[in-house]
């Protein structure tokens, strides 16, 4: 399949199985799970579309699991803005990780930290290149803010780490973000 078509399934995916799985009459189990016939069908794409989508993705957004019940099942790794537990255990992070966004939200973010907004949780970055990538999404002059994650886990606040790598909290106090 060409790039372009995927990037465009995973994106329908990713707003089904993230945002709005009602959209496309499906729906999420507690965990975010719903069966892969079902996708499919909703979406109007083939297995194989759907493999290479899932297998080829750059960020592993998607993860495909065979059920107790044998039902082959498919949810979103991380990014979710409807209700969904993804059953994440609390992890050490490393001391530093990163953060990249618009250089116009510097100020806001200095004075009252980062907060999730529409997601669950804060994402954070394990390295300043994805940072960077994650804060070019919107365009304009970019920040990569240091967390102090080693110290902010120290005092007390849970992090988390998703299957595909990307680190998550529930808020960044601004007295753990350098600039
Ligand atoms: C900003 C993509 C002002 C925050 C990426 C960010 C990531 C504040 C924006 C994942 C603020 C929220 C998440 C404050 C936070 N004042 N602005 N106090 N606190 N913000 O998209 O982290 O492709 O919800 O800096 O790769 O940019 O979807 O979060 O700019 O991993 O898989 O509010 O989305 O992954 O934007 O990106 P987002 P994000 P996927």
């Amino acid at each position: 399949m060409e790039y372009a078509q995927l990037v465009k399934i995973s994106k329908r995916m990713s707003k089904a199985l993230r945002h709005d799985p009602a959209r496309i009459g499906i729906t999420l189990d507690a965990a975010g799970w719903v069966p892969v016939a079902e996708l499919l069908a909703a979406l109007g794409i083939d297995r194989a579309a759907l493999d290479e989508v899932v297998a080829g993705n750059d960020k592993q957004r998607f993860a495909v699991a065979v059920g107790e019940d044998g039902v082959e099942r498919i949810r979103a790794n991380q990014g979710h803005s409807v209700p969904v537990e993804l059953g994440l255990e609390p992890a050490d992070p490393p001391e530093l990780l990163f953060h990249g966004t618009s250089a116009g939200s510097l100020a806001s973010i200095q004075a009252t930290g980062l907060n999730k907004g529409g997601r669950h949780h804060v994402h954070l970055s394990p390295d300043t290149g994805t940072a960077r990538r994650v804060g070019a999404r919107r365009g304009g002059a970019i920040v990569i803010l240091t967390v102090l994650a080693g110290e902010m886990s120290r005092a007390g606040h849970a992090f988390y780490r998703s299957d595909n790598g990307v680190w998550l909290a529930d808020e960044v106090p601004p007295q753990f973000i350098r600039a």
